[in-house]
């Protein structure tokens, strides 16, 4: 039994690992990748969406979706951490295949409609295709099968300002729409994903063993690696979008907690995302007002990481 998923993604060197993983993964079927800005502007995003898959030789059909954050002005891309090429700044071939017809958003309520209560789908970018699928068919929320959000932070501070993860940051008013409604919902935020870092050697062996597409991952890594050199002092980096595909396949090695999020929208906490427990009880309820949700707070992240290389050298 394979688990079907549609993968929203702004590819981006840690969405290129887990483009990768998925494709990489026999338990996995994947539907459809759906694009949104984020790392990188839409364009850049689905054309690496489409030579991502054509590299490794599969024919998955690609979605284009969100452009811009729904309400705020967009932040420049960060071409400093993954590249103005998304990848690194490399020498990419050219890519052949073209998106679908259907925007991302249409996409998801289509094959959701098509396969209701089998899909799950996993977004590791700012939430506007998610957010605009729900506006498009609020009855999204009864057939998916799960959602899976690369996203926030609970006790960690933020990424890309003290409060916020980027994700979140890019368009907190998705995220604010997509993390309270009420559907089943997994937070993978950097409570985990700082948990897990793939070092240098243990990428040289996935990229040995992935052919075409692993020497634009080694490309990709090498130009990521040296910004987490220089901002984290980290030798290696944190595979983020790639922590969401291990807890669709190894829940067990996550601690996660359930309860309520709520999205920070303006002001200089912007993007904080805020986890209130279930069962606790604060003066009033507006910070229980969403879908309960379970949101992760610890990983075996070692473990984590083992079984990325395992999938990807197998
Ligand atoms: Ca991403």
């Amino acid at each position: 039994m394979s688990i079907p998923v549609i993968f929203d993604t702004d590819p981006g060197v840690d969405d290129a690992q887990a483009i990768a993983l998925i494709m990489a993964d026999p338990e996995i079927e994947v539907v459809g990748f759906t694009t949104t800005f984020g790392n990188v502007d839409i364009a850049t995003a689905t054309r690496n969406a489409l030579l991502l898959s054509e590299l490794a030789g599969q024919s998955i059909p690609v979605a284009q979706g969100a452009a811009a954050p729904l309400v705020k002005t967009p932040h420049p891309v960060p071409d400093w951490i993954h590249g103005a090429d998304g990848l690194g700044n490399q020498q990419l071939p050219p890519v052949n295949g073209k998106p679908v017809e259907l925007s991302a958003a249409e996409f998801i309520v289509a094959e959701t409609r098509r396969r209701p209560g089998e899909i799950t789908l996993v977004a590791v970018g700012p939430l506007g295709n998610l957010a605009t699928a729900l506006q498009l068919d609020p009855s999204l929320v009864d057939r998916v099968k799960r959602v899976v959000v690369m996203g926030g932070s609970i006790h960690k501070g933020g990424n890309v300002t003290p409060a916020a993860e980027a994700n979140i940051f890019s368009d907190p008013h998705a995220a604010a729409r997509v993390l309270t409604a009420k559907w089943p919902l997994t937070l993978v935020g950097l409570d985990v994903t700082h948990k897990t870092v793939i070092e240098p050697a243990r990428m040289a062996r996935i990229a040995r063993a992935q052919g075409a597409l692993g020497e634009v991952l080694e490309k990709s890594y090498a130009f990521y690696a040296e910004f987490y050199r220089g901002a984290l002092g980290i030798d290696g980096c944190c595979p983020h979008d790639s922590v969401a595909v291990a807890w669709l396949r190894h829940p067990e090695l996550f601690t996660s907690q359930r309860g309520y999020l709520s999205v920070v929208t303006e002001g200089p906490a912007e993007g904080l995302t805020l986890f209130a427990p279930e069962g606790r009880k604060y003066p009033d309820q507006r910070w229980q007002q969403g879908g309960l949700v379970d949101v992760c707070l610890d990983l075996d992240g070692v473990a984590a990481v083992d079984w990325m290389e395992s999938v990807l050298t197998a």
